[in-house]
């Protein structure tokens, strides 16, 4: 059996022998679509999201590079749209490969990975005018039995260094967001903007009961579970990200934006997004900086 790749001149799709697969859109490299052996969808999508390119993607895994939200006191990044330009731009298909992965019951598990790239020479004469730094990235989508890795490097291939913020804004989806909890933010601090953006300490699991829009920086680097009516139902883990945003927009702010549907959604969706973003990363001419994220989903 193998792995199946498609591609039209806007997405790619990789399927596994046992069925699991992953769609990435050319768009933003924004994964849309993640579903495990029997075809159920792991990310939450908009059903009115704009998969045309004429705007960043309303749901599945879009990438927020170099900038999280806006920063107006960040001079080279000032001018930068909401979650910068990475999500807005057209990447290319730099490649797919698969490899056998040893898998728990010993038959060895195939994986595919699906490599995108973008650099300056791809970005609008817009978004090169209000950032026009030198840079190469490359995004690695893995899709293996049960879960999905996705790393982003992010060069420096300038003579000047230049700062960054890295997000993977992921929109999981749940069966109720009422029933859900977040383990393993036990004792973090976070920033809560829906709270005057005041810094406070989490105890206990996070229940989402109504907007929620906090900036955790985890005590240590372990995993973040999601749990539907007391049954883990996802485990995320990070590599060298150091903050997990933890976003669903309720009621008003999914009434409030146009690409949010159906507009009861937010009951069957909560964002989980590693990111580095409560500082910068700098990065000197010629560094390098990579940040990963593996979702595993229990069924
Ligand atoms: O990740 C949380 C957040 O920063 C929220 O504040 C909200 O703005 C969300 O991202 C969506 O942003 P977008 O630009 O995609 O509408």
């Amino acid at each position: 059996p193998q792995v199946t790749f498609s591609d039209d001149n806007s997405s790619v799709r990789a399927v596994l022998p046992t069925g699991e697969s992953v769609t990435v859109l050319l768009h933003g490299a924004t994964i849309t679509s993640w579903t495990d052996a029997s075809g159920s969808e792991k990310l939450w999508l908009s059903s009115s999201a704009h998969l045309d390119g004429s705007k960043p993607v309303r749901g599945g895994i879009p990438l927020v590079f170099p900038v999280f939200g806006t920063a107006p006191d960040h001079a080279q990044t000032a001018s930068l749209a909401q979650h910068g330009f990475a999500r807005s731009s057209r990447w290319e298909f730099l490649g797919k490969s698969t490899s056998e992965s040893a898998s728990g019951d010993g038959a060895a598990d195939l994986s595919a990975k699906l490599d995108f790239g973008l650099s300056a020479a791809g970005l609008s004469e817009e978004a090169k005018g209000k950032w026009s730094f030198a840079f190469n990235l490359i995004y690695s989508v893995t899709l293996n039995r049960g879960s999905l890795t996705t790393s982003l490097v992010v060069t420096n291939d300038d003579e000047k260094a230049w700062d960054c913020q890295v997000l993977l804004h992921t929109y999981l989806r749940v069966k109720d967001i009422n029933e859900v909890e977040v383990h393993g933010l036990d004792g973090a601090q976070y920033v809560d903007k829906v709270d005057g953006a005041k810094t406070k300490s989490q105890s206990g699991a996070v229940k989402i009961t109504g907007e929620t829009d906090r900036v955790y920086t985890p005590v240590a680097n372990g995993p973040v579970t999601v749990a539907e009516g007391g049954k883990k139902t996802f485990t995320v883990t990070r590599d060298n990200l150091s903050n997990v945003v933890v976003w669903n927009p309720w009621t008003d702010k999914a009434a409030g934006m146009g690409d949010f549907s159906p507009k009861d959604g937010f009951k069957n969706m909560l964002c989980i997004e590693p990111g580095s973003v409560s500082g910068w990363q700098s990065l000197e001419p010629g560094d390098a900086y990579e940040g990963a994220q593996t979702i595993t989903y229990h069924s």
